[in-house]
């Protein structure tokens, strides 16, 4: 193509909002996307699967960001956290989501805990924090924040898992997290300490991976679930963060190639995006996971249309 061309060509897709090609990150095998838009730009935290093709088994050693000023172009920066950060932390590098409150970048990552006397090293949320998003950032606290912290039947040795975190308009911010049941805790303004008790709950065909916003009023919960197997993603909403929660349906059919899906949602220059992972890069699969986009619609009313999946 000569230059006009491409400059046409570029200028076109510029126009009908172009998307890179699905899967966006493709040199490396990323899972458990937690975009967040800061200074108009999207910044994409990740977990990264280094399994072996015949792998039965997750094996994620760090957490991943990568930017982007156009949805299209991906800038890897590294890596910039791993369980080694953590000096309470041992095992995989499981879901993560980064914030940011008042120019500083609160990282909850899901990973495991070396002396967790209950389970042997069972699944625990704790918080990175950093003046940048891209770093560096250490521990901030020098202990888990969430460890062993339930109480019900439906407690096993990895249900800690997978926190989103969200500030509500009042400054009121708030951990979710969980795997077979939901559960979720205030925390106070510094970002990492509860303030008061937590609260479980399941809202219908829950798993886990939660990911928590607010949209003109309503709140939304939208996680996976194990509707049939393997995982899709539904959706929950409420107009009280502490619900009641009325459950809306599903909103992702199963992925290609992975036992596991996961969403991550943003609005971004006008268009909402849903983020998730497959298995569809060669030699991908449930532990080798790559992170997709596609575009997501809301209805008038606020429910989510059915997300399309797409390869480009
Ligand atoms: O990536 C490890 C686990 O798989 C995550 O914590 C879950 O959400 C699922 O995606």
């Amino acid at each position: 193509m000569n230059k006009k061309l491409t400059t046409l060509a570029l200028a076109c897709l510029a126009f009908l909002g172009a998307k890179a090609q699905n899967p966006i990150i493709k040199h490396i095998f990323t899972a458990d996307p937690a975009p967040i838009v800061y200074k108009n730009k999207v910044y994409l935290y990740t977990g990264h699967d280094t399994a072996s093709v015949t792998a039965t088994n997750y094996k994620m050693p760090d957490w991943h960001v990568f930017s982007s000023s156009d949805m299209v172009n991906w800038k890897d920066h590294g890596v910039l956290l791993s369980p080694q950060t953590f000096s309470w932390a041992t095992g995989d590098a499981y879901a993560a989501q980064c914030i940011e409150r008042n120019g500083k970048f609160y990282w909850f990552v899901s990973t495991f805990h070396k002396s967790d006397a209950d389970s042997k090293g069972g699944a625990a949320i704790g918080v990175a924090v950093s003046d940048s998003p891209t770093g560096p950032f250490k521990d901030a606290i020098g202990k888990a924040l969430i460890v062993n912290e339930m109480t019900t039947d439906l407690k096993h040795s990895w249900d800690d898992i997978d926190p989103t975190v969200f500030v509500d308009d009042d400054g009121q911010a708030y951990l979710f997290w969980g795997n077979g049941s939901c559960k979720w805790v205030k925390l106070k303004s510094n970002m990492t300490e509860m303030d008061g008790a937590i609260t479980t709950f399941k809202p219908k065909n829950y798993i886990e991976g939660p990911w928590i916003y607010k949209r003109k009023n309503l709140y939304y919960l939208v996680y996976a679930s194990a509707g049939t197997k393997p995982e899709m993603i539904e959706y929950c909403t409420a107009t009280n963060v502490a619900g009641p929660w009325t459950y809306r349906g599903i909103i992702q059919d199963n992925v290609p190639n992975s036992f596991t899906t996961h969403p991550g949602i943003i609005d971004f220059k006008g268009k909402s995006y849903f983020f998730y992972h497959n298995g569809s890069l060669p030699t991908g699969g449930s532990y080798r996971r790559s992170i997709c986009v596609d575009y997501m619609y809301y209805n008038a009313d606020g429910t989510i249309q059915k997300i399309i999946q797409t390869k480009e």
